[in-house]
């Protein structure tokens, strides 16, 4: 009753500061929660979008690039949506000029990308240095400094050279020494010119999807184990890698080195304390197997080691599915990243569901199970939902987990399916003022210390499994045309004036304009 008449309250007096329509989705209504915030960034806001190799570049046997697990995948009938493949895609590695003109029309100052590691070296191994490939990022590098945009570069997004999956991809424990010396090699040749680093894109997505799963390159299905162990190389790689920046390339070259993480906000799904404590397991659980070691403890969740240890044994394994780190390799983890990279796309509600199953996988060791309202509006994706407010708990339990941390939304965005081309994407529009509001409300209401957004994704482009099926560009990609030609969307131009005010201006600053 009281609860009703403070927000009755607040309803007014927020209609009456303004005539303006304050909510951007009918369903979020709460005048607390969802009254749309007006006010910019710091002036230092880094605004950017982001891609990645196999999913723009082409010319994947072009000028001696190395096939990658990717290559591999997409290759093998019945892996993709109508076996679709990044052979030419975008075909980014023949359109640094387009592709830096269309930046400069958003108006970003970075442009988040990855290398192919299997570009550079084609075999995975730094005895072979493939020119051409190198070139290329110069020459990238070079486009984008010269239209003062920086370069955000991530390390790894899932392309692994098929050499190196030979021997067993992540799951091999040598792995961890490969990936150190690419990222040596990396570090010494662009670090002149690249200050902000990500070592590893969503740990958990390519580790599950890949290694459990198999519904990701390199396809492995190994249910219960897969996904711990290859995170679990990944993790020591990504710590050895930050810790040889930091001696070795930091004094000269003055970058940071961060590691981008995916995750949805999990809100219980009733009041009940099992939800709640079970919503609270997901986010501890599957955010912190990767965050955890790095940003808090030096090690896994407690909540996470326990329960599969007891999963394990009841199977009668003998030591749990979940490895477990030295000390030696606790200290090496803890503090390894200068920043917290977010992917954020949607929430999800969780309930507490045992799992007797004993088919283990992270949601069934995690005793949860998760679902969607179907108020919440639908995308080209079935796993995203736009819930804006999700973004701004999810900053926030990362803010009270993890403390002060830098962090930087790595990705954000929305799909649509393919079908006629659609430049008039009114819907997207709504999620990125919604969602960006919400990370408005985080760092000014909040407190989250916000260093920039980087929007998911530049143009079309090949979507993993889903191929060209699911568009995620502010550019429309024509990919039936062999130029590839890209045209802006409504968003691109709600994105560039988002950018152009470095936040939301008030209608009365607007007309003053
Ligand atoms: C990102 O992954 C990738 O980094 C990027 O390459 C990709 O193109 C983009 O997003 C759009 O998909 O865990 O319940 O959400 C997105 C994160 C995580 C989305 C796993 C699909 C599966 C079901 N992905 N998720 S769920």
């Amino acid at each position: 009753m009281q609860t009703t008449l403070i927000t009755t309250v607040l309803a007014i007096f927020y209609l009456g500061v303004s005539a303006e329509p304050e909510f951007l989705y009918k369903q979020f209504r709460d005048p607390e929660r969802d009254v749309f915030h007006y006010g910019k960034f710091p002036s230092d806001f880094a605004w950017g979008v982001a891609t990645a190799s196999y999913q723009i570049e082409g010319a994947w046997n072009e000028d001696g690039k190395g096939p990658s697990v990717w290559d591999t995948f997409a290759h093998t009938p019945g892996k993709t949506h109508l076996n679709q493949t990044g052979d030419v895609t975008c075909n980014s590695y023949h359109k640094i000029e387009e592709d830096v003109k269309n930046l400069q029309e958003l108006g970003v100052n970075h442009y988040r990308f990855s290398l192919s590691w299997s570009r550079i070296m084609p075999k995975g191994t730094p005895d072979v240095i493939n020119p051409a490939g190198v070139k290329y990022y110069h020459d990238l590098i070079d486009a984008l400094l010269a239209a003062n945009i920086q370069p955000m570069v991530t390390l790894f997004h899932w392309d692994l050279p098929q050499p190196l999956m030979d021997i067993g991809g992540w799951e091999n424990e040598l792995m961890h020494a490969i990936f150190v010396a690419y990222a040596d090699f990396c570090f010494q040749e662009f670090g002149g010119k690249v200050t902000k680093w990500i070592t590893f894109n969503e740990p958990t997505v390519f580790t599950v999807f890949g290694y459990e799963i198999g519904y990701h390159a390199p396809g492995m299905t190994h249910l219960g184990w897969g996904a711990y162990r290859a995170g679990h190389v990944v993790l020591k790689a990504h710590a050895t890698a930050y810790h040889l920046y930091d001696k070795k390339y930091r004094p000269l070259q003055h970058g940071i080195v961060g590691i981008t993480l995916h995750s949805r906000w999990y809100e219980p799904k009733s009041d009940s304390e099992a939800d709640r404590e079970a919503a609270k397991r997901a986010i501890t659980g599957e955010l912190g197997w990767f965050a955890h070691p790095v940003f808090l403890t030096g090690d896994y969740p407690e909540v996470a080691k326990k329960l599969i240890a007891d999963k394990s044994r009841a199977v009668g394994l003998t030591s749990s599915r979940f490895p477990e780190f030295t000390e030696e390799e606790k200290l090496m983890l803890k503090g390894s990243a200068d920043f917290f990279g977010l992917n954020h796309y949607s929430t999800s509600y969780i309930e507490h569901k045992a799992d007797t199953s004993l088919i283990p996988n992270i949601m069934a060791d995690l005793d949860y199970k998760a679902t969607e309202d179907d108020s919440w509006d639908r995308t080209g994706s079935w796993w995203l939902r736009p819930v804006p407010w999700g973004l701004r708990k999810n900053l926030n339990w990362i803010k009270d987990t993890y403390g002060d941390i830098p962090v930087y939304i790595t990705e954000n965005g929305m799909s649509e399916n393919d079908g006629p081309m659609r430049l008039d994407d009114m819907d997207r529009v709504t999620y990125y003022r919604a969602y960006i509001n919400e990370i408005l409300k985080a760092q000014q209401i909040d407190g989250v210390n916000l260093k920039g957004y980087i929007a998911w994704t530049l143009m079309d482009n090949f979507e993993w499994a889903e191929g060209y099926n699911e568009r995620f560009g502010l550019f429309h990609v024509d990919f039936e045309d062999p130029q590839k030609p890209r045209r802006p969307r409504a968003s691109a131009k709600a994105f560039a004036e988002i950018i152009k005010n470095n936040g939301f201006l008030k209608p009365n600053e607007k007309s003053e304009l």
